[in-house]
């Protein structure tokens, strides 16, 4: 019997979900995963009584109860030490690019939702704004792999490459320009990872009637 259980909602939209799913696997946490078709637009009912905060990932581990995919991360590295970089000035790093993803970039996340099922560019030019954030995430990318990489903190994925997974996913789909080679190497290595290749997949056999038209017909 496993350990415990991690909710996730529709796994071609949710970015969050994907950030937590990919701390929990690398930590190799002995959760079943249960998956949640999301609404759109924070309205599903069916997470307003599941988790603290009405939202997902959401996990359950040992006795633990855990939300938010940033906490998430914290909880999964205290099982797997190498989640974040033992060095400390490359942790603090790490954690700080972490905590920049979770809580900023609102520009990108608004203007390119994480859809897996799309791999075209937006019709409309993209706003300064949406342009500012990719610079700054270009910056950190580039600076991340400049210490040899293939991943932001060296050879292993850790909690800094779940953070920014989606950001991946969301440049990949809507092709963004400006991205030095450094930045479309890390989205490769990022992208053939065995848990995204998992994640993907995963998301590709999804039922057709979770898809939502919020994203799907977005131009
Ligand atoms: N800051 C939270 C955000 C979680 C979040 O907003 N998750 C979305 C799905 S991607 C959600 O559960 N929305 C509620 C809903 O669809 O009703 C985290 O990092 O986990």
């Amino acid at each position: 019997m496993a350990e415990g259980r991690l909710v996730i909602g529709t796994q071609r939209y949710s970015s969050w979900s994907l950030r937590g799913w990919l701390a929990v696997r690398l930590a190799g946490l002995d959760v079943d995963v249960q998956v949640v078709p999301l609404a759109g637009a924070g309205q599903t009912t069916a997470l307003k009584t599941l988790s603290p905060n009405g939202c997902v990932p959401y996990l359950e581990h040992r006795g633990a109860v855990v939300w938010d995919s940033l906490s998430i991360a914290e909880y999964c590295a205290e099982h797997h030490a190498f989640l974040w970089p033992t060095d400390p000035v490359v942790r603090a790093w790490a954690r700080s690019v972490a905590a920049e993803m979770h809580s900023g970039f609102r520009a990108v996340r608004s203007a390119l939702p994480m859809n897996l099922g799309r791999n075209r560019p937006l019709a409309t030019p993209l706003g300064e704004d949406v342009h500012k954030d990719i610079a700054r995430i270009n910056a950190i990318w580039t600076e991340g792999v400049g210490r040899g990489g293939p991943f932001l903190c060296g050879q292993g994925m850790g909690n800094v490459d779940a953070m920014f997974a989606p950001v991946v996913c969301r440049f990949l789909s809507y092709n963004v320009p400006g991205l030095s080679a450094a930045a479309h190497a890390y989205m490769q290595a990022v992208r053939h990872h065995p848990l995204m290749e998992a994640w993907y997949t995963a998301a590709a056999q999804e039922p057709v009637a979770w898809q939502l038209d919020m994203y799907e017909s977005l131009a």
